[in-house]
């Protein structure tokens, strides 16, 4: 048996050797500096040569030359600090002397499997996507997966819209290439996503006042446009509400882009806390960014009314903030894509310059597509020109330049009149599909909770999610005992949601919110 202590000047290691793996794990601490003396060095050169090891930089220096060496190893160092390396390279040297007599002569180097990624720690699950990765381990024939906001029919399939199919069938028949897009994207896709958002005859388009970009998806076009920011705008910080989308604070951060947070929701009405969203955002320096989701608010799915959008637009045009559009959801929420772009065009209409970010993964169904644009309504063209060669600036480096694929998808279908028209008439399907979920799921709650709780939030909400209210551990006990996948903070998406599992989610919600504290 080989483990046991070793201690030798310089170091405190014990060695415990893992039969089943070959190999032995090093732990210890370094009980003075780097060095060893020259004693121990002797001593250890004379015990590699015993072990037949040849390695003359053995003791040169840090970890790093030693890793680069690419010893083969029989031998791990347990997070130990590279530079306590030679250090444990003393012990190593033990390790091959008794190892030698253990699995027989040794004729390799002193192994030292350091991996240079050592500080690297393990990233927690990504609260959204990472639902997905559970819900498929789960082998329960109940399970329902409401994590990811990803629209399913009401045999919970996934879907690929007829419109999507014929424009892909459209392109095959052309035969189109694959050569490299321009920085900005393809043009026809540019032109087709900004009369959509704005309207055609929106005076910003016709005047040439918005660079559009064609960019990976909401989140890509997001990042773009944090790059933006975080480059021109040295000092701003964005506003954003509280809650919102998880991955937006991840968004800035990356971008190095300071932001804190507005109130939005009111867990006692469930609702809206307009007063606290108007106090924040009154209360922020001037000439902030602020996010704002255009429609469908992800998670809480509250919107918004028209005349509270108005007030909204009163007090950031009067502190000179820019508002930044996230619009992940256009058509998706009302069922109508012009309904859904009021908030942009109401503040577009006010004169304001302000950014947008959009994507096609939810109205369209192209999620994997990584399909959406980010674009930014100046006060002239002269600027948006300016903005535009250097959103491109900051793609070139980052991706290149998007993919082509969606792009396509998209301006074939919102650039032909009749593929558009039966978009929007799929589209209404989607979001009628996902309204009477939510009836029916209000409907069961009303009827089986006895305890006279007014679930009528749930009716108010917009959107493919639902903000149930439910906390932490009662959304981890819908998952444990329930096997309904959501989020933690509470969130469900309807989208994945059928009539014929509104009972049973109903039953988990009502014993989740009564029997968890
Ligand atoms: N913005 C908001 C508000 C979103 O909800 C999402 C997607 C995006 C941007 C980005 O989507 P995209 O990059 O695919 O265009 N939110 C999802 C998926 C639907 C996700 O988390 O990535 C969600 O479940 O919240």
């Amino acid at each position: 048996m080989i483990s046991g202590s070793y201690q030798m000047t310089g170091c405190d290691l014990t060695l415990v050797s893992i039969p089943e793996r070959k190999s032995l794990l090093l732990k210890g601490t370094a009980t003075h500096g780097i060095g060893l003396p020259m004693t121990e060095h002797r001593k250890l050169v004379a015990l590699q040569d015993a072990a037949g090891c040849h390695s003359p930089q053995l003791f040169k220096g840090v970890a790093g030359d030693l890793i680069a060496r690419k010893i083969p190893s029989f031998l791990r160092l347990d997070r130990m600090a590279s530079s306590v390396a030679p250090l444990a390279l003393c012990a190593s040297a033990v390790a091959i002397r008794e190892n030698s007599k253990a699995f027989g002569r040794v004729s390799m180097a002193v192994a030292v499997n350091v991996s240079r990624f050592e500080s690297v720690t393990m990233a927690p699950p990504d609260p959204i996507l990472g639902v997905s990765e559970a819900f498929k381990a789960d082998t329960s024939d109940a399970k329902l997966n409401l994590g990811v906001g990803a629209y399913r029919t009401e045999e919970l399939q996934p879907y690929v819209l007829n419109v999507v199919r014929k424009a892909e069938n459209l392109m095959l028949e052309r035969g189109e290439n694959k050569e490299y897009l321009p920085i900005e994207g393809l043009a026809a896709f540019n032109k087709v996503t900004a009369d959509l958002l704005f309207g055609a005859n929106n005076t910003v388009i016709q005047e040439g006042k918005v660079a559009t970009v064609q960019s990976l998806s909401g989140t890509g076009s997001l990042r773009l446009a944090a790059a933006f920011i975080q480059r021109y705008f040295l000092d701003a910080k964005v506003l954003i509400s509280s809650p919102t989308w998880g991955n937006h604070k991840n968004i800035f951060n990356d971008a190095r882009v300071p932001w804190s947070e507005y109130r939005y929701y009111d867990p006692r009405t469930v609702g809206l806390d307009f007063d606290g969203m108007l106090a924040d955002i009154k209360a922020a320096p001037d000439g902030s960014f602020v996010l704002l989701h255009g429609c469908a608010h992800n998670p809480t799915g509250i919107d918004p009314t028209p005349e509270q959008w108005n007030k909204l637009a009163d007090i950031i045009q009067d502190k000179n903030h820019i508002p930044f559009f996230d619009v992940a959801y256009q058509g998706f929420a009302s069922g109508s894509l012009d309904t859904d772009a009021y908030s942009v065009r109401l503040f577009v209409e006010r004169g304001l310059e302000l950014l947008v970010a959009q994507s096609y993964s939810k109205n369209l169904g192209l999620y994997a597509e990584r399909i959406g644009a980010i674009n930014v309504v100046c006060s002239s063209s002269d600027a948006a020109a300016r903005v535009k060669s250097q959103l491109k600036r900051l793609a070139r480096p980052m991706y290149s330049n998007p993919p082509v694929h969606g792009a396509r998808i998209v301006a074939n279908v919102v650039g032909d009149a009749t593929l558009f028209n039966e978009w929007k008439q799929e589209m209404e399907l989607m979001a009628g599909r996902i309204k009477n979920v939510r009836q029916r799921l209000f409907d069961y709650l009303s009827q089986k909770d006895k305890s006279g709780k007014d679930w009528s939030f749930i009716l108010k909400q917009i959107g493919m999610f639902s903000f149930t209210g439910l906390n932490k551990a009662q959304s981890e006990h819908m998952t444990n005992k329930w096997h309904v996948y959501m989020t933690k903070d509470g969130r469900i998406s309807l989208a994945g949601l059928s009539l014929s599992k509104c009972e049973y989610l109903a039953d988990a919600i009502i014993d989740s919110f009564h029997n968890v504290g």
